[in-house]
């Protein structure tokens, strides 16, 4: 029988990349084909994506998806497309974008916008199950509007727009959608009355499919671009990449012990699976934001992550005219002496880029503990926070949950962060397994397998898979916190990423 094969295109926001997922009956493997930077840039004086170059390079690595099908006797089946939340293009009736996509990483204060809109937090909370952050579409989008932008227009997000331009479709699914802070995530329509709140009533906002459905076939034009025989499905996977990373979980139960989940790429996303969304005043309060996952939602605290460390390198490479290896910094920072929870990583005045060493070092200053000027201790400082904060969300999401934390999943580039992943052991006094590092591709084609009847369920694909960026890693918690059976020891290497205990 032929090899059935996937291709996830997965845009996060520090790079891109397409990965080949190769099904046949026995294993699951995954074949990273291509991969792209990601930067934001100026362009008609807003800090926005570079969509014509991140899309050319999409085409770039569909190309080689396909090529490489050719070499390996695959029949390629389906196309996905996940990618960071909350960003949107606005396109006109033929589906041509009307400005910049601005990137989240340049909004204002929302303060005023938030204001202007009159409904309280905790009621538009309950209604959406997203809490007022600076990076909303919701206040994005009225801002777009109060500037003069096509109120008129239709709203596409990232993932969106690449699935219009691969196929002509205008259209969304839910989890893309519920970062907007605009979605009703119980029943996945849209809340005219929020809409009409933010000034955006005239805003044309895509329906929105059930996960999983064809969104269409790619056009004969960027069939013929693929050296494609014939056209193929592009189909609607979690298309936020955070539900992407987080397939494999199941929501958890009041009462269990279970595994918490941490996805650490540009941002940290910290906290578990529920059934429901989870929208009292006590999840509010804590900082918690419900959007959907593949199955029920994910209650996840916000946190910048590994921005705050491409952020420091980017200034010292501009410093010392040449790059700085994140390896040697780690290596310096893991050797010095461990501290508390310094700074407070989700702090707004880490969003935006800039100068981030003299920012972190402003915020130990005001905890009082000033840093001691050395590169290592800056790094320093960012994973202990990091790690805190990590032990943190998970013990207020668990409390909230009614359930117990028993063990600790990281997936996406931090994983490969071992010093970080140690101190989050250490600091929540459970074992952490890291991996898959290339999560939000890996569930972007298992919901491709799932929905083209290559398996039957998204555990299926995650017992059989193997490949790059699917391996995991444990550490045990050192010291007198872990509340392990096997304390102690190095990491220990696993084949394959599962979610079993
Ligand atoms: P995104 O999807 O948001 O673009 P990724 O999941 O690709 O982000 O994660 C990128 C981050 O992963 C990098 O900024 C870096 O901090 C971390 N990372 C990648 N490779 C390594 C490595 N070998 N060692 C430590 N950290 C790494
Ligand atoms: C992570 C992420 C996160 C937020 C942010 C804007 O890549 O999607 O869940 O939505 O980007």
């Amino acid at each position: 029988p032929v090899t059935r094969a996937y291709a996830a295109v997965d845009l996060g926001a520090s790079s891109g990349r397409v990965v080949l997922g190769l099904v046949d009956h026995e294993a699951v493997t995954v074949h990273e084909v291509h991969r792209f930077p990601n930067v934001p840039v100026q362009q008609d004086g807003v800090l926005a994506w570079d969509v014509d170059a991140l899309f050319a390079q999409t085409l770039t690595g569909l190309g080689a998806a396909v090529a490489e099908c050719g070499r390996r006797g695959a029949r390629l089946e389906g196309v996905g497309v996940d990618a960071w939340g909350v960003d949107f293009a606005l396109v006109d009736d033929e589906g041509r974008r009307t400005g910049p996509v601005r990137s989240h990483r340049g909004v204002g204060d929302p303060r005023p916008l938030v204001a202007a809109r009159g409904i309280d937090e905790s009621e538009v909370y309950a209604a959406t199950g997203v809490p007022d952050q600076a990076i909303n579409t919701s206040v994005q989008l009225a801002a777009a509007v109060a500037a003069g932008e096509h109120a008129g227009d239709g709203l596409l997000f990232v993932p969106d727009l690449w699935v219009q331009l691969l196929t002509g479709q205008r259209g969304t699914e839910p989890t893309i959608a519920s970062t907007s802070q605009l979605l009703d995530p119980r029943v996945d329509r849209w809340l005219p009355q929020l809409l009409e709140a933010h000034g955006a009533g005239g805003i044309r906002m895509p329906p929105v499919s059930e996960l999983g459905a064809v969104a269409g076939r790619t056009t004969p034009d960027i069939t013929a671009r693929l050296g494609l025989s014939a056209p193929v499905p592009v189909i609607r996977v979690a298309g936020h990449d955070t539900a992407s990373a987080f397939a494999f979980a199941r929501p958890v139960e009041r009462g269990a012990r279970v595994e918490g989940l941490v996805s650490s790429g540009t941002w940290s996303l910290v906290g578990l699976p529920l059934a429901e969304p989870l929208t009292i005043e006590e999840a509010l309060a804590a900082g918690f934001t419900n959007e959907r996952g593949v199955d029920g939602v994910l209650l996840v605290r916000n946190l910048n992550g590994m921005w705050l460390l491409q952020q420091c390198l980017a200034h010292w490479a501009g410093e010392d005219g040449a790059p700085v290896p994140l390896g040697d910094l780690l290596a310096a920072a893991g050797a010095g002496p461990g501290h508390e929870a310094v700074l407070d990583v989700a702090d707004e005045r880490l969003l935006p880029p800039g100068d981030m060493p003299a920012r972190i070092a402003v915020l130990c200053a005001e905890a009082g503990r000033p840093l001691d000027g050395s590169r290592a201790d800056v790094v320093r400082a960012v994973l202990d926070s990091l790690a805190a904060a990590y032990a943190d969300a998970l013990g207020e999401a668990a409390a909230l949950a009614g359930c117990t934390v028993g063990r600790v999943r990281v997936v996406g580039g931090g994983a490969r962060n071992a010093v970080l992943c140690q101190l989050t052991a250490d600091a929540t006094g459970l074992p952490v397994t890291a991996g898959p590092v290339e999560a939000s591709a890996i569930g972007n084609i298992a919901v491709q397998a799932v929905v083209s009847g290559a398996r039957s369920t998204v555990e299926e694909v995650y017992q059989d898979l193997t490949g790059t960026g699917s391996d995991a890693v444990t550490y045990r918690p050192r010291g007198e916190r872990h509340h392990d059976d096997h304390p102690g020891g190095h990491p220990v290497t696993s084949s394959t990423a599962t979610t079993s205990s």
